[in-house]
C-alpha cells in the first residue's frame, strides 16, 4: 500500500463552455504573443508579477522540489546594472563568440548589443535554477521543471495583457553575482516583463509558425 496522504482533486476548474471553444480561445491569446524589445515604462504593480511568479510556481517539477527562484527587480539603478552587464556579455558576442552562421541565423530577428529596454521595462524577472534545494537535498529534471514554469509565467503575462522577452545574455553568471544569489542557483533566463511601447515593432519573420501538420503527429 502507497503511504502517501491521498486528498480528493477539488476544486477543480471546469470551463462553462466546451473545451474545443475554451481551447481555441486560449490559442487565440497566446498566438499574439511576441517576443518583445520595445518597452513601455508603463508601471506595473508588483501585485500582478507577484501573480505571475505564483502561476509560474504552481508548474509541475520534478519529485514537487520546485527547483526555481524568480528575482524580480524594479529598482532602476539594478536593472542599469544588468543593462550594463548584459551589453558587456552582448558586445562580446556580437563581435566574436557567435560563429557566421548564427549572426546569420539572427539577421531575420534584427537583434544586435543594444539592450536598453532592459531599463524601459518596469520589471525583470531574473529565473534561476536551483541545482540543489536549498537545503541542500537533491533535486530533479531541473532544466525542465524551470522551463515549465517560465512557459506558464509567459503565459499568465500574455493573458495579462503584458509583453515578455525571453532574453538569454551569454554567459549570464554576471547575474549571479550583481543578485548577490547563491552558488546552488544558476541563472536561466532574464525576462523583461511590462506593455509594449507605443509604436512597437517585431521582426515579422518571428511571427511565422510551422504548420500543425508538421508539428504534431497523430497515431488516431
Ligand atoms: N543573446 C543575444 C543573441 C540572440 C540569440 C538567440 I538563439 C536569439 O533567439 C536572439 C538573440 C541577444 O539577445 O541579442
Amino acid at each position: 500500500m502507497p503511504k502517501a496522504r491521498m486528498i480528493p482533486y477539488a476544486p477543480r476548474h471546469v470551463p462553462d463552455e466546451p473545451a474545443e471553444r475554451v481551447a481555441a480561445r486560449f490559442y487565440d491569446v497566446m498566438r499574439l504573443r511576441r517576443s518583445v524589445r520595445m518597452f513601455s515604462d508603463r508601471p506595473v504593480p508588483r501585485g500582478v508579477i507577484e501573480a505571475l511568479v505564483r502561476t509560474a510556481g504552481s508548474a509541475p517539477s520534478g519529485a514537487n522540489k520546485q527547483p526555481w527562484r524568480f528575482v524580480c527587480v524594479g529598482d532602476p539603478a539594478l536593472k542599469r546594472e544588468i543593462r550594463l552587464g548584459a551589453e558587456a556579455e552582448e558586445r562580446e558576442f556580437y563581435q566574436r563568440r557567435a560563429g557566421e552562421r548564427w549572426l546569420a541565423d539572427l539577421e531575420p530577428l534584427g537583434t544586435d548589443d543594444d539592450k536598453s529596454f532592459l531599463e524601459v521595462a518596469p520589471w525583470l524577472v531574473v529565473v534561476f535554477k536551483l541545482v540543489r534545494d536549498d537545503d541542500g537535498s537533491q533535486v530533479y529534471y531541473p532544466e525542465e521543471s524551470v522551463g515549465l514554469a517560465v512557459g506558464m509565467l509567459l503565459a499568465a503575462a500574455q493573458h495579462a495583457g503584458l509583453a515578455t522577452l525571453t532574453h538569454t545574455p551569454s554567459p549570464m553568471r554576471f547575474l549571479a553575482g550583481l543578485l548577490g544569489r547563491p552558488d546552488h542557483e544558476r541563472p536561466y533566463l532574464l525576462i523583461p516583463v511590462g506593455y509594449p511601447a507605443d509604436g512597437c515593432v517585431v521582426p515579422e519573420a518571428a511571427t511565422r509558425r510551422k504548420p500543425l501538420e508538421q508539428v504534431m503527429v497523430v497515431h488516431p
